[in-house]
């Protein structure tokens, strides 16, 4: 199923998924983007194969290491829509402890997963090409899958059940897609934090 019409009908799909539609401008969405372009975002060392690059300002985890690495200060640009991001979690934006900029160019994709458990919501920006984040958990007799479409200057929320039960992936990309992720510590990732710093 592809729902792509605003955050009431996608709630009671994946239950802690929110999903609200244009939350930027398409100038403030331009913008954004020229920023994560100047931001220099880099190929994962883990996935090279897959075209899409990153950065993080913050703290990013290294998946290699197991541990949180400290990156450079999030710049003033992103400083509006994480004030949005937050608002949509119901936490300050100096919580959002980290901030990952994302390019997918055509064909890049994201393989079905569960975010760390160091972190607790995720709360996720969209611009550039329109895509679909594909939920799946295990039911009772099958698997249960929906889609929900993400286009541009949307933004979503995944807390509770759609962080913890369902896992989320990404199709291959059909043009280039731009992704603002951030990020608050769960309070295991708060233990795990104070004892790298
Ligand atoms: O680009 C997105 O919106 C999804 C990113 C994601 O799932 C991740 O970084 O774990």
């Amino acid at each position: 199923m592809v729902v792509g019409t605003g955050s009431t009908q996608v709630e009671g799909l994946v239950p802690g998924l929110k999903l609200v539609h244009e939350i930027l401008t398409v100038e403030e969405e331009a913008d954004l983007i020229s920023l994560i372009e100047a931001s220099q975002p880099a190929r994962s060392p883990y996935d090279p194969d897959n075209p899409r690059s990153s950065t993080s300002y913050g703290w990013k985890y290294d998946y290699g290491t197991d541990s949180f690495v400290a990156c450079d200060p999030m710049p003033q640009g992103f400083r509006s829509v994480a004030q949005k991001a937050a608002d949509l979690a119901g936490v300050r934006p100096e919580d959002l402890a980290e901030c990952l900029l994302n390019r997918y160019e055509a064909g890049a994709i994201i393989q079905p997963h569960f975010d760390k458990p160091v972190w607790d919501h995720v709360i996720g920006i969209s611009l550039g090409a329109p895509t679909t984040m594909q939920f799946s958990r295990q039911g009772e007799a099958s698997a249960l899958e929906v889609a929900i479409a993400l286009p541009p200057r949307s933004m979503y929320l995944l807390a509770g059940d759609a962080r913890h039960v369902w896992q989320h992936s990404l199709p291959p990309m059909a043009a280039t897609r731009w992704s603002i992720t951030f990020r608050d510590f769960s309070e295991e990732g708060r233990r795990r934090h104070a004892q790298a710093a």
